[in-house]
């Protein structure tokens, strides 16, 4: 039977089969140490006396990184408002780290009752002329009808640091499964990594991964040409630098240094993406394991 991988604690692996039970199994020997299985893959189970065996791996459509999901449908970028302070540099590295991997991100600025209604509007301004959606959630606001559509029938992987409300935001839509969360650490400004495992939730028709915060994107491995191609924010300008295979570094006639100077591009967001082009070709092809961009 055809099943869908929602956690894993140690050796075994939580499953949830296509009418909604959950079952724990093991790997099937055969399967062991070819491929690592990841939260969110299908997998094929089987009943062999009295356990289950999972047997094979269906194709993934995709996997992001951090946190480490398969087949992700919609990537919720968190960040809080205050406590700890808005990053726009982490959310644009999150959010180019997610359209990386061709996944649609949207950002849940989260707490937004400790600010008020301009710092709000700077913030959803940001992002919104460069046409990512940006919802608020807070202890004062309704959740956005809009942004709970978005979820429909869908594997949700929320990224974003320890304590911005991951865990908070799961409770809200659903409040039986109580989840823990915690306050953050004021002398640092931090999460504590609070939640210690990845899991998925079901909330309606779908799937939404709680994870331990991380606040550093992952970029072994990563394709410079298809980082490059693949930020959503520059798609409205696609085939107006002069140059076809423009980096948007230093050419001349560059559209997307235009859209800056201009201001439909935010500055510091282009920025992030030098800094980001810069440590992937000084770094990433060294063959070094685990170089993170922190
Ligand atoms: N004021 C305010 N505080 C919030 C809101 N949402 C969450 N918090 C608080 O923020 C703190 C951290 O929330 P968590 O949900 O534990 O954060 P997390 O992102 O899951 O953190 P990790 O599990 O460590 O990655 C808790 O003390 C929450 O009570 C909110 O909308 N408004
Ligand atoms: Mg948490
Ligand atoms: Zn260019």
């Amino acid at each position: 039977m055809k099943c869908l991988l929602i956690s894993i604690i140690a050796d075994r692996f939580l499953l949830e089969n296509e009418k909604g039970e959950r079952l724990y199994a093991k790997v099937a020997s055969k399967l062991r140490g070819r491929r690592e299985l990841v939260v969110g893959d299908y997998v094929e189970c089987e009943k062999i006396a009295e356990h289950y065996l999972i047997t094979s791996l269906y194709e993934r459509k995709n996997i992001l990184i951090r946190p480490k999901v398969a087949n992700v449908d919609l990537a919720l970028v968190l960040m809080s408002c205050r406590e700890p302070d808005f990053s726009y540099e982490l959310v644009n590295r999150l959010i180019m780290q997610v359209d990386y991997f061709g996944i649609e991100a949207l950002i849940l600025a989260t707490k937004a009752d400790l600010i008020d209604q301009n710092a709000k509007d700077k913030i959803h301004d940001y992002y919104a002329k460069m046409g990512y959606k940006v919802f608020f959630s807070g202890y004062n606001e309704e959740l956005s009808n809009e942004l709970i559509k978005y979820l429909n029938k869908k594997i949700v992987v929320l990224c974003g640091q320890s304590g911005v409300g991951k865990s908070s935001f799961i409770n809200r839509l659903r409040p039986d499964l109580d989840l823990k969360t915690d306050q953050i650490s004021f002398v640092l400004n931090r999460g504590k990594h609070t939640t210690r495992t990845n899991c998925l939730y079901r909330y309606r028709d779908a799937y939404i991964d709680d994870s331990p915060g991380f606040s550093s994107i992952d970029l072994e491995g990563i394709d410079l040409d298809l980082f490059k191609k693949n930020i959503k924010a520059f798609h409205a300008y696609q085939n107006q630098c002069r140059f076809l295979d423009c980096s948007h570094e230093a050419e001349p006639c560059c559209a997307i240094r235009e859209a800056v100077d201009k201001g439909e591009i935010p500055r510091t967001f282009y920025e992030t993406y030098l800094r980001i082009v810069e440590f992937i070709k000084t770094n990433n092809y060294r063959g070094d394991r685990h170089r993170r961009l922190k």
